[in-house]
């Protein structure tokens, strides 16, 4: 099975910035405790020692809970975590020299245009990750929404690999990602400020597989 074959369903970002005092660890656990099978460490602001300390913490309960763990950004604390793979942006390192490093692992790469997507299938990505889908006020400078029509069109751009819809996802509007040809959504908000994050993931996951029959 291709490694990206595994990127599938609710796909759990964490983020300290959103709500004092919820930190990536308790996020994680929260997430995993709902069901959650994909977590991905994301920190704008921590230094690599740090990342790589909260890392290992996340991979050791991904591992009791049988879920992946990717790490966003930092190459090096990917490595360092012993994580399942790494997710990268269009400014971060290229994915072709990222993937002759991480052998065996998962490369994600988000992209936005079809030649983004074509370029991550051509240096060897596993998924692609499209998005913001919807207007979201968690990432800056995310840009402008692109709505679930793109989804078809960038995931056959990169020969089909499985597809992350990313950006304003919710249980409102999940039904339209998992009818719109994306294997994944991935969420922050829509856990990570909910008050209660277990019973918010067990929500989604169950929204997702009944859209999905
Ligand atoms: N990339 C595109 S949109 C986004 C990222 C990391 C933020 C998603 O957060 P939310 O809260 O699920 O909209
Ligand atoms: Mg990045």
């Amino acid at each position: 099975m291709a490694p990206g074959a595994l990127i599938s369903g609710i796909y759990v970002i964490t983020d300290e910035s959103l709500v004092p005092g919820r930190t990536h660890a308790e996020i994680a656990a929260a997430a995993l405790a709902g069901g959650a099978k994909i977590i991905q460490l994301r920190d704008k602001n921590a230094c690599e020692a740090r990342m790589a300390a909260i890392g290992k913490e996340i991979r050791l309960i991904t591992r009791w809970a049988e879920a992946l763990f990717i790490v966003n950004d930092s190459l090096e604390v990917a490595l360092e975590c012993d994580a399942d793979g790494l997710h990268v942006g269009q400014g971060d390192r290229s994915a072709a020299e990222i993937r002759d490093r991480l052998p065996g692992k998962i490369l994600g790469v988000s992209v936005t245009t079809v030649d983004e997507a074509a370029q991550a299938a051509r240096a060897g990505a596993d998924y692609i990750g499209v998005g913001p889908i919807f207007p979201t006020e968690t990432k800056a400078d995310a840009g402008k929404a692109l709505g679930v029509d793109t989804i078809r069109g960038l995931r056959d751009a990169s020969n089909g690999l499985p597809t992350v819809a990313i950006g304003g996802i919710n249980a409102g509007n999940l039904a339209l990602v998992a009818r719109s040809g994306a294997n994944s959504a991935a969420v922050i908000s829509a856990i990570v400020c909910a008050p209660d994050m277990t019973e918010a993931t067990r929500d989604l996951i169950q929204t997702w597989e009944y859209s999905r029959r």
